[in-house]
Parts: C-alpha cells; sequence; structure tokens
C-alpha cells in the first residue's frame, strides 16, 4: 500500500543506497505526509508520541525500499540463508539505530530543528521492544544487527509478545511488576502479513494406519488449530545496503474453526477458545527458571516453530522440486533449547507431510540444524514431561520415541552393556515423571552444538554432557558472543565514537580490529585529555539520570561503580553488597577513609517468583538508605539501585562507568555480554575468571583488567572434597565476621530487624552454594587495588584507552563471522558497506 504521491516516491527511490538521496526538505516534506495521511493530524496538533510516530513511518518508507531491494537479491541468487530461532529478541528502541545505520541521523536532526522539534524528545517517544529477559535476547538482537551489516543473507524468527518484559517500580525498596503493554498503540516497525498466516495444528490423537504400501502410516486426528500471523520488523544493516526481516508470529483463532463452534450453538464456547488461542501470544515468561510443566509455555515454543518451518519450507519450494538440497540452502540455528522442537516437527514434515524414508529425513535434518547452549544451571535446562507433549503434541512425541530408539542403539553399538551411559544419554529421563531432555534432543538433532565462550563451552563438553562429547567431538565448538559496536559504542557513546573517528578514521564502525590504531594514542596527552573529557561529560549526564529516578546527588567525579544486569544468586550481587558493608564499617567503625570517593551503582529486574533475588533488591535500597544519610560517609560513598533496568538505561549508563562488576561465581556465567560493552568503552573490569571475562582479559593485558576469586577448578575440587566451610572464613576474619553479623544484626532494616537473617543463615549454615565468603578476601584487596588505581587518572584513562583499543573481538560481526563459516555456511550476498562518508 502506497499513499505518498508519485513524485515523491520516485524521490525517495530512485538512489537506490544509503546515505541517503534524501534532503532535509523532502525529508521533512515524508514525515509531514505521514502525519497527515498516516496519523490524520495537522503536524503542529502532533502529541509527542504521533511525532514519534510520523518520524517512524519517514524512515520506515526507506527501510521497505532497501528491505525489498534486499528481498529480490536473495530470490535472484538463491543463496544459503540461515533462519535464527529465538524465544526472545530484547531489541530496545530502532528509531535512532535506524537512523544511524541508515546514516540520516544528521539529516533528521537538520529536520526536526528547522520544525523546532526536540531530537531527543521524539526519540524518547519510542516504546521499547524489550522482548527478552537478558543476555540471551539481547544477543539475538546484536545478531541481527550483525547480519544485516555483512549483508548476510538470515532471518529472525519470533513470537510477538503484546506484553515485554514487565517494568520494574521500585516501592519502598521493593520490586513491583508492571506490565509493559508496548504495542498498545501498535509499532511503526511491524508490517503485518495476514496473506501469511500459518495454520498450527495442536493436541488430538494419533490414529495408527498402514498405508497402500503396507507401511506404517500415523494419523494425527482432532486437532484443535491456532493461527500464526507474520509481522515482519526491518533490520537494516550499517550503510543501508542490506535490509533483512525479524519476523515475530502472533496468536490469532481460527475463524474457521471458530465458526463451527459459532454454527454449532455454543456462542460462549467459541468465544473462550478465540480467547484462549489470543492469549498465547500475550505475555513474554519473565524468568530463566523453568516452570515446570507450563502447557502455555511449550505452546508458545511450538507455536514459533510450527510457523518458522513452515515459512522455511514455503520459501525453499517456491524454486526447488524436491528435499535433496534442502541442507545446502537451508540453516536453522536454535537460540538455546526453546526453540528445540524444531527437530521433531521438520522430522514430521519430511516423513509425514513429504513422504520422506526415515533416514534420509534424519540426515537432512541433522545436517540443517544447529544448537547454542547459553546456561549450564540446572533450574534453565528445559524438560518436558512426557505426559504433557502427549496432550498437547502426541505425533511430536511419537517421533522423539523413534528418535530416541535409533539414537539408543547407535550408543549401545559403541558402548556394548553400558546401561549408566544410556540412561544418562537417552532423551527421555525415566522417573517419577519421565520427561524428555530439550538438550539431549537439540544435540542429537543438528550438526553442531556451541557454547558462547571458550571456558562455557569447556564445561559443556566436560560436564554437562561428556557423553555427547564423547561420541561427538566434532560437533562441539565455541563461538565466543559479541555486541554490535554500531548501537554500543557509535550510538550510546557519540562523543567517544566521534574521538575515535576523528583519532583513527570510521572503519572500526565494520571493522572494531581496527580498534587497535588507538593503542598509540593511550599515553598521548592531548588524546587522554580529550578522552577524560568525553567520560566526564557522559558521567555527568548520569548524575542528573540518578538525581531524577533516586534523588541522590553525586559527583561526576567519584569513581562510578556499577553492576548491572539481571539480578541472580550466581550473578552474586550480594557479594558486591559485602564488600559495601565492609567499606562502610571501615569508615564508622575503624575511622578509615577510603581513597577515592566511590557511587556504587546498581540496576537489574528480578524474575517475579524468584523470592531471594527480590530480597537482594530490598537489601541493596535497604543498604543504600542507611550508607546515603549517613554524615560521617558523605562524599565519599553512595549507592544507588536505578529502577526498571532496560536497554535504553543500559545505552546511557555503559559510558558513564568507571568500573565494570562481573562477579559471577567462577564457572557460572557463560558469556556475559555487558562485560564487552563496558569493556569496549573504557570502563576496567573487575571480575572473576568466568565466561567471556577470560577472554576480555586475554585481549586487554592482565594489567589493564581487575581478576580476582577461585578459579573453576579450585572450586570443584573444593566441592567435591567438602572443603569449602565459610563459617571458617567467619571465624579467621574479623571484617567478615563484623559485615556478616549486620545481617543478623538489623543495622540496615531496624524497623524490621530479621529481615536480612536469612542471608546470614544461607550463607554461613546452608554452605553458601555461590562461593561468597571464599571470594570475599580477594575481592576486597582488589578493590583497593582499583581505587588506589583510580587515584592516578593519567595511569587509569591510559589503561582505559587500551581497553577501547583492544576489545575488537567482540564485535558481533567477528562472532557472526564465525557462525556464518564454521556452522551455517552462508556468505555476505553482497559486499560489505564502507564506513566513510
Ligand atoms: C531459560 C528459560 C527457561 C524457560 C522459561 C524461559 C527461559 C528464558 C531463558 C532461559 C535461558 C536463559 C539463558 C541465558 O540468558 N543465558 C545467558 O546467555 C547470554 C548470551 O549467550 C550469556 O552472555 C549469559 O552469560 C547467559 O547467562
Amino acid at each position: 500500500m502506497s499513499n505518498r504521491r508519485p513524485e515523491q516516491q520516485a524521490r525517495l527511490t530512485s538512489k537506490k543506497h544509503s546515505d541517503v538521496a534524501l534532503t532535509v526538505p523532502a525529508f521533512l516534506d515524508t514525515i509531514r505526509y505521514h502525519a497527515r495521511y498516516s496519523l490524520g493530524k495537522r503536524w503542529g496538533l502532533c502529541s509527542g508520541r504521533e511525532l514519534f510516530t510520523a518520524v517512524a513511518l519517514a524512515v520506515r518508507d526507506a527501510l521497505i525500499d532497501r528491505m525489498l531491494e534486499t528481498e529480490d537479491r536473495y530470490q535472484q541468487t538463491d543463496p544459503k540463508r540461515v533462519h535464527y530461532l529465538s524465544m526472545e529478541y530484547l531489541l530496545g528502541r530502532s528509531l535512532k539505530n535506524n537512523l544511524s545505520n541508515l546514516r540520516m541521523l544528521d539529516l533528521c536532526r537538520d529536520a526536526l530543528r528547522k520544525m523546532g522539534v526536540d531530537f531527543e524528545e521524539v526519540m524518547e517517544g519510542e516504546c521499547e521492544a524489550a522482548l527478552g529477559n537478558g543476555g540471551l535476547g539481547r544477543l539475538a538482537a546484536c545478531f541481527l544487527d550483525s547480519l544485516a551489516t555483512m549483508g548476510m543473507p538470515g532471518y529472525g524468527y519470533g513470537l510477538n509478545y503484546e506484553y515485554g518484559l514487565f517494568k520494574q517500580d521500585i516501592d519502598n525498596g521493593y520490586q513491583k511488576e508492571k506490565p509493559d503493554n508496548w504495542l498498545i498503540h501498535g509499532s511503526p516497525w511491524q508490517i503485518e502479513r495476514p496473506d501469511e498466516a500459518c495454520i498450527v495444528p495442536l493436541y488430538g490423537r494419533i490414529e495408527h494406519g498402514i498405508d497402500r504400501a503396507g507401511q506404517y502410516n500415523p494419523m494425527w486426528m482432532d486437532w484443535k488449530i491456532i493461527v500464526g500471523v507474520p509481522h515482519d520488523m526491518p533490520i537494516v544493516g550499517f550503510g543501508g545496503q542490506t535490509v533483512n526481516v525479524l519476523r515475530v508470529y502472533s496468536a490469532r483463532s481460527s475463524a474457521e474453526f471458530d465458526m463451527q463452534i459459532f454454527n454449532e450453538g455454543d456462542y460462549l464456547k467459541a468465544v473462550e477458545q478465540q480467547i484462549a488461542s489470543e492469549t498465547i501470544s500475550k505475555v513474554l515468561y519473565p524468568s530463566d527458571l523453568v516452570e515446570a510443566g507450563r502447557e502455555l509455555r511449550l505452546v508458545q515454543e511450538y507455536l514459533l516453530v510450527a510457523c518458522t518451518l513452515r515459512d522455511i519450507v514455503r520459501r525453499y519450494e517456491k524454486s526447488h522440486a524436491t528435499f535433496d538440497q534442502f541442507a545446502s540452502k537451508v540453516a536453522i540455528h536454535l537460540n538455546d533449547t526453546h526453540p528445540a522442537l524444531a527437530v521433531a516437527e521438520l522430522m514430521r514434515i519430511l516423513v509425514d507431510e513429504h513422504a520422506q524414508p526415515w533416514e534420509k529425513a534424519w540426515e537432512t535434518t541433522q545436517a540443517t540444524l544447529s544448537y547454542t547452549n547459553h546456561t549450564l544451571m540446572p533450574e534453565a535446562l528445559e524438560k518436558w514431561s512426557v505426559s504433557l507433549l502427549e496432550y498437547v503434541l502426541p505425533r511430536h512425541l511419537q517421533i522423539i520415541y523413534e528418535v530416541n530408539h535409533r539414537f539408543l542403539a547407535q550408543v549401545a553399538s559403541v558402548w556394548p552393556d553400558d546401561h549408566e551411559r544410556l540412561r544418562r544419554m537417552s532423551l527421555i529421563e525415566e522417573g517419577e515423571q519421565k520427561a524428555v531432555r530439550m538438550v539431549n534432543l537439540a544435540l542429537v538433532g543438528s550438526h553442531s552444538t556451541n557454547g558462547v565462550s571458550a571456558l562455557h563451552t569447556q564445561i559443556v563438553k566436560t560436564s554437562l554432557v561428556p557423553d555427547f562429547y564423547q561420541l561427538w567431538p566434532e560437533k562441539f565448538n565455541t563461538k565466543t558472543n559479541g555486541v554490535t559496536p554500531r548501537r554500543w559504542l557509535l550510538q550510546a557513546n557519540p562523543l567517544l565514537a566521534d574521538l575515535i573517528t576523528s583519532t583513527i578514521g570510521s572503519d572500526w564502525i565494520t571493522d572494531l580490529g581496527k580498534l587497535r590504531a588507538l593503542e598509540p594514542y593511550a599515553q598521548d596527552p592531548d588524546f587522554q585529555q580529550a578522552f577524560m573529557m568525553v567520560r566526564r561529560s557522559s558521567k555527568t549526564l548520569l548524575t542528573q539520570i540518578i538525581y531524577d529516578r533516586c534523588r541522590v546527588a553525586v559527583s561526576p567525579d567519584a569513581l562510578f561503580d556499577v553492576h548491572v544486569k539481571r539480578i541472580h544468586e550466581y550473578k552474586r550481587q550480594l557479594l558486591n553488597v559485602m564488600q559495601i558493608i565492609h567499606q562502610y564499617l571501615r569508615m564508622i567503625q575503624d575511622g578509615i577513609t577510603p581513597p577515592v570517593p566511590r557511587v556504587y551503582i546498581f540496576a537489574g529486574k528480578a524474575a517475579p517468583g524468584y523470592w531471594a533475588a527480590k530480597q537482594i533488591i530490598k537489601l541493596i535500597t535497604s543498604v543504600g538508605q542507611v550508607i546515603n544519610a549517613d554524615p560521617r560517609v558523605q562524599g565519599l560513598i553512595k549507592v544507588v539501585f536505578l529502577p526498571d533496568y532496560r536497554v535504553s538505561l543500559a545505552e546511557q549508563i555503559v559510558p558513564a562507568t568507571d568500573v565494570s562488576e562481573q562477579i559471577s561465581m567462577a564457572g557460572t556465567e557463560a558469556s556475559g555480554t555487558g562485560n564487552m560493552k563496558f569493556a569496549m568503552n573504557g570502563a576496567l573490569t573487575i571480575g572473576t575468571h568466568d565466561g567471556a571475562t577470560i577472554e576480555i582479559m586475554d585481549e586487554v593485558g592482565q594489567e589493564n583488567i581487575f581478576l580476582f576469586g577461585l578459579q573453576v577448578e579450585e572450586i570443584r575440587q573444593m566441592r567435591a572434597g567438602g572443603s569449602y566451610h565459610p563459617r571458617t572464613y567467619y571465624h579467621r576474619n574479623p571484617d567478615i565476621r563484623r559485615l556478616m553479623d549486620t545481617f543478623a544484626s538489623g543495622l540496615f532494616c531496624p524497623d524490621e530487624p530479621s529481615r536480612f537473617r536469612w542471608i546470614y543463615e544461607s550463607v554461613l549454615d546452608r554452605g553458601d552454594p555461590y562461593f561468597h565468603l571464599a571470594d570475599l578476601e580477594s575481592y576486597i584487596e582488589t578493590q583497593e587495588r582499583v581505587a588506589q588505581a583510580f587515584k592516578d587518572p593519567v595511569g587509569w584513562t591510559c589503561k582505559a584507552i587500551l581497553n577501547v583499543a583492544r576489545t575488537g573481538k567482540f564485535s558481533s560481526d567477528r562472532a557472526i563471522a564465525e557462525y556464518a563459516r564454521e556452522i551455517w555456511n552462508i556468505k555476505p550476498s553482497s559486499s560489505p558497506p564502507d564506513a566513510t562518508g
């Protein structure tokens, strides 16, 4: 549908590539046109949100032209394409990102200035797409940016949740969740495609038939139907040459199916049915802890898989008569096990719908699929009870049993009579509640399994699935995560980006390794000066945000020590709090002043049902209240908790961070990606030997990072030998004793002195499963070294510059290049853009 005047259309499409041909007056015309004809408003009467929408629609025009060009290019050349399946995409806002990648930022700024409209205000008018919980969903978003920037033929597939991740209020220090109805006014970035809706059968029963050739021919009967309606979101790469698509599905009821019930006269039942169907894509699950047996979640996962595979097969069949080339034209990637039903679904399509022999279908399935593991936490490893699967997806359960039968026969042929091993490797966990192990299913059904950092992959091989590693060592590989430098440096930190570009040119934007050219400037006084000024203005901006949201005044000259991420025991926000309490007690009881003033900045959401995580938020806010109000430590230490951590807040925090806290217990954080964003923006890391933080040290050099604490192997041995006794640390070290006692004394919660007693007990009496006390002494010492280092601004700035210069490895472009070459076997379909101009 085009509601543009023809001459304007010509003007917009005449220039093929970005570095847009558009002039300020033409862009202004388009914005006004949309205000009038898409929104039906006079320009002068538009609300803030309408201003945003009009601008977004004008940008969308430019995106659509390029999206159609990109699809034409793919159709003409028929390259192998990757299909990235993810239950989560934590996109954040898109307007500034799209303008920036289209190289239209300045143009838009000028246009809005001419209209007398504040650019930043328009950007803030956008609701964020928070269709993800944290690391896994944000990684998917960074990967989409890199795929498009590198001209890779790739599609994202996901669900169009009506409610994204809940919004967080802090009420009396406690987290309160509020719904995030982000689609309430629609999204200008989504193009609905009702014509391509998918029909998805669910429930029902299997009828065991025999076909004419005497072959077993099961029939899936009496199913119910839901419909998945695709919504396409254009994903523009830097430079604008490639615009790929993220296709997200909304669940709708089937008009035909509902009509049957209406016709039978049961009006209420029909309406109920309709509501139930539309509930399926209502809400993102807000936790990474598996909620056993949640039927709605299983149906969500299947909706994604079923719709995506139909879409892929439909597109493939347009230009191929047989499935012989399927695996050489189609790569399907599973972002964690959440879409692992794709193994059974692809088999079902090939065997049941296209009459392929099992063996051939299996070969195609394995060759097509690949899988990334993102967590080792047992509570986050998916298992679906056999009874639920049988009820919701009877045919898929049958297929999974058949896969398992054949797989175990293979295992038995390699290790005869090893029953223990068969039990461990089986796709089915036996026991009171039989369940399908989704990690095993994803692994068996794919040709590649990767971890997200070197250490994580090592642990996957040696502890998570060692039997599988022994059987198929060649399937395992590592792909260290990365983040997009477009969002996380160019857009989030424009001052630093400008300084870098004016010093070494702009190639770094698409080739982050080029940042190495900054190394010679690390000691250069002029560059250092400029670097410090950039950081100071980012910090000043953050002080304003802190004041607005927390009513705490902080100085930009203090050390900004930042711990932002989901609240999880394994991430050990509690270790940070212990250290803060120690510092505070030293000041007020021992009269020792710290070398530098510090602001401890926390942010992060707790899963609504995760009691301990919510208590930790209350602890942080309580400790903050006491410390911030204590005149004895004025100007020396402040503790703030910024509510509602989300992508846009991260964009403001990252450039203003001096010290980045990455202090998970060794062996628990698969990779981390925040760690990369901070280092890339010149924060120094204080961290453990965990995830990708180790690789950050390898890159930036030991002298430019502060690592501390036990390593994975040491923790493993202490666990195995039962030699970790938190009480020993408590008795041996008076500082530790003193700070631990505050949890029992009620110092930080005078109105309810026993509120944090559980921490005292969990650490001292219940074994401290996350080894806080084992790492606390070295953490305190290391924080002391951090403070000493910060006292020397020149030395500190040199380290910070070297962090920026040496973190090129952590671009998601590098990660995607590795996936493309080593897992997907796909190639760019256009030459990479150049960053000049
Ligand atoms: C599990 C589940 C279970 C069912 C309910 C919904 C749900 C949602 C998420 C998850 C798994 C989350 C795993 C995850 O986010 N892992 C993080 O992945 C990042 C990207 O690879 C990595 O940097 C982080 O270290 C890792 O914790």
